[in-house]
This record gives structure tokens, sequence and C-alpha cells, in this order.
């Protein structure tokens, strides 16, 4: 559960209209790793990842980012449910893929610098504090299943 305001809930899905699900994705999950290397372990079936120009060529990353951020853009839609929304996919982290949850919250700051470098002056303070949010309430839902 978010509690954004309503002003909030439409900046923030007005922004988001404008994301390119694939590029962004590509590039947070890229950069979250070159940022944070160990999080590389939960994907050597993806090949190389061996330096910043590997992790943003590798088609495997960007394919994955999209996934991800797909997923993400179902729980904007959810932000009264972000546990139920995610439910499924916090047993699937938890115990089959192993993801500490802390990463989580690593993809989700990772995603709010990706969109201030995509959108610029237009990702204003008050833009990322509802972003901020939003970020903190999907880490929450993902870890919530973790036993
Ligand atoms: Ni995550 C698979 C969503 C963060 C590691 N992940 C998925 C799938 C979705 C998904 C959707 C595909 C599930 C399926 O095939 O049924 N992941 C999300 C979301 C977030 C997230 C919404 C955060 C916003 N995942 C992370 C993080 C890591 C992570 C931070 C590790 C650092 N995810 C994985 C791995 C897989 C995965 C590993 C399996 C990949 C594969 O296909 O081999």
């Amino acid at each position: 559960m978010v509690h954004l305001s309503g002003d909030e809930k439409a900046a923030v899905a007005a922004l988001w209209s404008k994301v390119n699900v694939e590029e962004v994705g590509g590039e947070a999950l890229g950069r979250l790793l070159v940022v944070y290397p160990w999080t590389q372990r939960f994907f050597d079936s993806f090949g190389d990842l061996s330096s910043p120009a590997a992790v943003f060529g590798n088609p495997k990353v960007k394919s994955h980012g999209k996934k991800v951020l797909d997923s993400f853009s179902d729980g904007l839609k959810h932000l009264d449910n972000l546990k139920g929304t995610f439910a499924k996919l916090s047993e699937l982290h938890c115990d089959k893929l192993h993801v500490d949850p802390e990463n989580f919250r690593l993809l989700g700051n990772v995603l709010v610098v990706v969109l201030a470098r995509t959108f610029g002056k237009e990702f204003t303070p008050e833009l990322q504090a509802a972003y901020q949010k939003v970020v903190a309430g999907v880490a929450t839902a993902l870890a919530h299943k973790y036993h």
C-alpha cells in the first residue's frame, strides 16, 4: 500500500506514460549490474557481463529489463494493493530465485536515477518524492512473502 495524493498519482502516471519500458528497463537493470556488481551472480545464464559495454550491449539484459519494468508498470496500476499484485513474484524471488530483498531497494533507487537522467528538469523534486514512495512500496511488496 502506497499513500500518494491524487495529484501525485496523476503526476506519476503522466510521466510513466512517456517511459519507454525497453530502454529504461535495460538501462536500470544494466546500471544495477554495473553499480552493484554482486547482483550479477543472479544472472549467470546471461553471458558476458564483464564490463559496462558488455552489460549494456547484452540483449538478455535488455529483454529482462523490459520484463521487470512491464511488471513494475502493472504495480503502478495497483498502488492500493501492491502486496496482492506482487505476491506470486515475491514467492518466486524468495523460493526459486533466492534474491536477497535488499536488491529490490537498490533496483528501485537505480530506476529513479534513470528516470532523472531521462526526463531531466521534468523530473521535479516533487515527482521524485512520489516515485521514491512507489519504488519503496514495490520493494516492500516483493519482500512480503519472504520467510
Ligand atoms: Ni526479478 C525474474 C520482476 C527485481 C532477479 N523478475 C523476474 C520476472 C519478473 C520479475 C516479472 C519473470 C518471472 C517469470 O518468469 O515468471 N524483479 C521483478 C520486479 C523487480 C525485480 C518487478 C523489482 C522492481 N529481480 C529483481 C532484482 C533481482 C531480480 C533486484 C536481482 C538482483 N528476477 C531475477 C531473476 C529472475 C527474475 C534472477 C529470473 C531470470 C531468468 O529468466 O533467468
